[in-house]
């Protein structure tokens, strides 16, 4: 033990990179998650004696700190009341609304804040007892806001970074939050608070001059209670070499010719993946893809679009309209359009393994990602990494942080429904190397700017050479 703790290096983020699972005998078995955070900030944790600490996804489960695999994993326990309020509700139900520009209208509670800022103290709490003398802490994302700031006031020797994965909202937007100072002075706590583009950064420098008094300290920088924190854009990606190889898999090849094989062999295929969220607009391309088939530009004989929607916040109520709205509208267009045996709409709301998820983006000629607000949107730099046969056209919103990046996709703005439409039909007709030009850029981007890129640049930012 050094100090406080022992670990040099310590991420707190809401999940765990495992999870506990509870079997129908009672008995408790941990599952690895393996996310894009995990596999990028893996090597430096070991390297670093790192430790990890977040919510095993369990309610009411009580885990000692135990090691696997060289990671120190330092679960938090949230009660089934913690669940409710600081997660379902003050993070999905006011946070996430609030920061996707309103799209759907915030709840504003105040148990739901209280469960926020208790939980908050509860995340600081545990990573000021793990981190050594000077550790480098690096919290993650819009469950944590208030915990760079509390951590502080704990551990004043740390090194704190934060990074937000959901867009920073437009300044007017914010001040809508009864807690606004609040969070704004939690995350002036971090030394380093990151956003996926320079928008989200100048948003969160304008309300920090704004609501706490913070001073414009230089490019980048702010000045707040004699500390500098610095402000920066770190566009977050994909671990493009593990998705390249795992499309070349020959099994997962003959997988991608085997579904185009059921779906009846379409001529064309169109491909939508997202969790089932109000913000990823799959109702936008329904919509675009039904009134295309109405006006009779494309046909039922011959394309098809998949949707595969993951389950999730099924216990939100806005989750629970969505979905009912998005059956509807699968229903309808597939009653209006099908024939015995070839619905136009393939619509799974099911988790699918990796490899199967893969095979799906190597299937599609044309993947539709269309949020009306998205951070990032690792969907579509996945549909790249897979296409190591450079094939596939992407159409992208606008409104995701990857189009900051992607910009030989097709670009589309989610509320011009014409303008989607027509980006629907370039698509489908794009000449073979017209796409295969635009996807070659896209690959070099993607295969370039990877996530260890991304983890290296933050950390770098923040002062921790990786
Ligand atoms: C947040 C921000 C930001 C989806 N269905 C299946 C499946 N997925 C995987 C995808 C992708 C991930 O889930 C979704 O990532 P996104 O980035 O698209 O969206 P969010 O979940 O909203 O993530 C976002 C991100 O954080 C990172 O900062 O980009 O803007 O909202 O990796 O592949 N994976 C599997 N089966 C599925 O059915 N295996």
């Amino acid at each position: 033990m050094t100090g406080h703790g022992k670990a040099e290096f310590v991420v707190v983020a809401n999940r765990l990179p495992v999870d506990l699972e509870r079997a129908p005998d009672g008995s408790d078995n941990w599952k690895r998650s393996p996310g894009g955070l995990v596999t990028a900030l893996e090597p430096i944790l070991r390297t670093r004696q790192g430790a990890w600490v977040g919510w095993p996804g369990l309610a009411d489960a009580e885990a000692e700190p135990f090691e696997d695999d060289g990671l120190q994993l330092h679960p938090v326990t949230l009660s089934t009341d913690d669940v409710e309020n600081y997660y379902e509700g003050f993070s999905n139900d006011t946070l996430w609304p609030l920061y996707h520009d309103v799209v759907a209208p915030p709840s504003y509670h105040r148990h739901w804040w209280q469960a926020y800022a208790q939980v908050n103290e509860r995340f600081a709490a545990a990573a000021a007892e793990v981190a050594a003398e000077g550790a480098t802490v690096w919290v993650q994302d819009y469950q944590l806001q208030l915990v760079p700031g509390m951590l502080r006031e704990l551990r004043p020797d740390l090194r704190i970074g934060f990074f937000l994965h959901i867009p920073f909202p437009p300044v007017e937007l914010f001040l809508q939050l009864p807690w606004r100072e609040q969070i704004v002075r939690g995350l002036l706590g971090a030394d380093l608070v990151g956003f996926h583009t320079p928008g989200g950064a100048r948003n969160f420098r304008q309300l920090a001059t704004q609501l706490a008094g913070a001073t414009a300290a230089g490019h980048g920088h702010v000045a707040y209670r004699g500390r500098t924190v610095k402000l920066g854009a770190f566009p977050i990606s994909i671990d493009f070499e593990a998705l390249d190889d795992l499309s070349r898999k020959p099994e997962v090849v003959a997988r991608a010719a085997e579904i185009r094989q059921e779906l009846g062999d379409p001529r064309h295929l169109l491909l939508g993946v997202d969790r089932l969220d109000y913000t990823k607009g799959i109702d936008v391309r329904l919509r675009a893809f039904e009134e295309l088939l109405g006006e009779e530009r494309v046909s039922a004989d011959d394309t098809m679009f998949l949707q595969i929607a993951t389950p999730s916040r099924e216990r939100v109520e806005h989750y629970i309209r969505l979905r009912a709205e998005i059956e509807q509208t699968v229903g309808r267009i597939n009653g209006d359009y099908s024939r015995i045996g070839r619905p136009p709409v393939h619509y799974l709301h099911q988790s699918l393994p990796r490899d199967e998820l893969t095979a799906f983006y190597l299937a599609a000629d044309v993947m539709l990602v269309t949020p009306l607000r998205d951070g990032m949107n690792l969907v579509a730099k996945e549909y790249i990494a897979a296409r190591h046969d450079d094939a596939g056209v992407l159409v992208l919103s606008e409104f995701t942080g990857a189009a900051r990046e992607l910009t030989s996709a097709l670009l589309v703005n989610p509320h011009d429904i014409n303008g989607v439409k027509a980006a629907v039909v370039q698509a489908l007709e794009m000449p073979r190397d017209e796409a295969r030009r635009r996807m070659k850029t896209l690959r070099r981007h993607v295969k370039r700017h990877d996530v260890d890129r991304w983890a290296r640049s933050f950390l770098d930012a923040l002062g921790l050479p990786t």
